[in-house]
């Protein structure tokens, strides 16, 4: 099954949910409805919803009340994105401007918090205890993984495990939990939540590894924003790393050329040609490409039923992403 037959064939359910999105951010204030509309219609590919779905189907499948988990879920992700692009200074979002941009970093900041009042708000329709406490260590964690992400900016000491650790905060856990919760909500036995934590979490870091490596192959066209941008921003992803580790000329030369945080723009380019060409990028997709392994043998021990294959295919459409 492709990609776009599985979101076929989970469209009045999808549909469902954006509806429930759509309603959940009206309000009687123009300005917070106007910007969450704004990043709400730009799309996106509602990965969270879909699989907290597609969980929800090794249990007792109720569409009712796992759609508030979806929701949620979902608020989340928007509300964590635009604040996001507040501390990264971004431009763009899913190819149109962001809140910041559009309005101004104060109503950024306020629509991110505004989207996760509502977020919260669907939370009273949760009924076990532990769903809340799930969502609540997420959320912790996604901080904890942006402040990381500041302290670690220029530090060109670091090694590949605080980068594994700080994807796995940014986006790997949101994914995983996701898949966690819809099953755990839907009373899917503790072994299938495990199986679908760990599938989650390791298609999140794949995901996120190549989303690295796209920054710097990508056309500005593609991405939105220039190459080369993570680098530019001081955040040191694995194709830095690898270029790094395998020459340490590679670390004194960026260690200088961003004495200042403010590189020449030629000897930007010249750096990002040079770590295109070091190997980075293979080395990086093949780790890419273990995780999304170890995402496919998490689904082993699921029974053979279409979620299942569904899975998959996400994960199938996440080892070929090319932009
Ligand atoms: C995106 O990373 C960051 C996602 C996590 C944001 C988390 C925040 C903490 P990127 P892109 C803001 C607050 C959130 C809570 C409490 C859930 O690498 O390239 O900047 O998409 O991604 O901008
Ligand atoms: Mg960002
Ligand atoms: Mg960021
Ligand atoms: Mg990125």
């Amino acid at each position: 099954m492709k990609l776009a037959d599985l979101y076929n064939y989970l469209r009045p359910e999808i549909q469902k949910i954006e509806e429930e999105l759509e309603r959940s951010v009206l309000t009687t204030h123009p300005v917070l409805e106007d910007a969450s509309l704004h990043l709400l219609k730009a799309g996106g590919k509602r990965i969270r919803p879909v699989v907290v779905l597609l969980a929800g189907n090794y249990g007792t499948y109720d569409i009712e009340r796992i759609k508030h988990i979806a929701v949620s879920l979902e608020l989340i992700h928007m509300a964590s994105l635009v604040h996001d692009d507040v501390i990264d200074d971004a431009e763009l979002r899913r190819g149109q401007k962001t809140i910041k941009a559009q309005w101004d970093n104060r109503v950024a900041m306020y629509s991110g918090d505004y989207l996760f009042a509502k977020a919260i708000e669907k939370a009273t329709f949760f009924e076990k205890p532990e769903i809340h406490k799930v969502i609540s260590n997420t959320m912790i964690e996604m901080c904890i993984g942006e402040v990381e992400q500041i302290r670690d900016q220029y530090n060109w000491d670091q090694n590949l495990r605080t980068y594994l650790r700080r994807i796995r905060r940014k986006t790997a856990i949101l994914i995983a939990v996701s898949c966690e919760l819809g099953a755990m909500a839907s009373d899917a036995s503790k072994a299938d939540q495990r199986r679908l934590h760990a599938y989650g979490y390791n298609l999140g870091m794949s995901y996120q590894i190549i989303d690295d490596v796209l920054d710097f192959v990508g056309t500005e066209k593609e991405l939105g924003k220039p190459a080369g941008s993570d680098l530019l921003q001081g955040n040191i992803t694995l194709p830095v790393l690898y270029a790094m580790e395998k020459d340490s000329s590679m670390r004194e030369k960026l260690r200088e050329i961003f004495v200042n945080e403010d590189p020449e723009e030629g000897q930007m380019r010249e750096v990002l040609q040079e770590i295109r060409e070091s190997g980075g990028m293979e080395f990086s997709k093949d780790m890419s490409q273990r995780y999304l392994k170890k995402a496919f043998e998490a689904l082993e021990g699921l029974p053979d039923i279409s979620a299942t294959e569904s899975l998959q295919s996400i994960a199938k459409y996440i080892g070929k992403r090319d932009h």
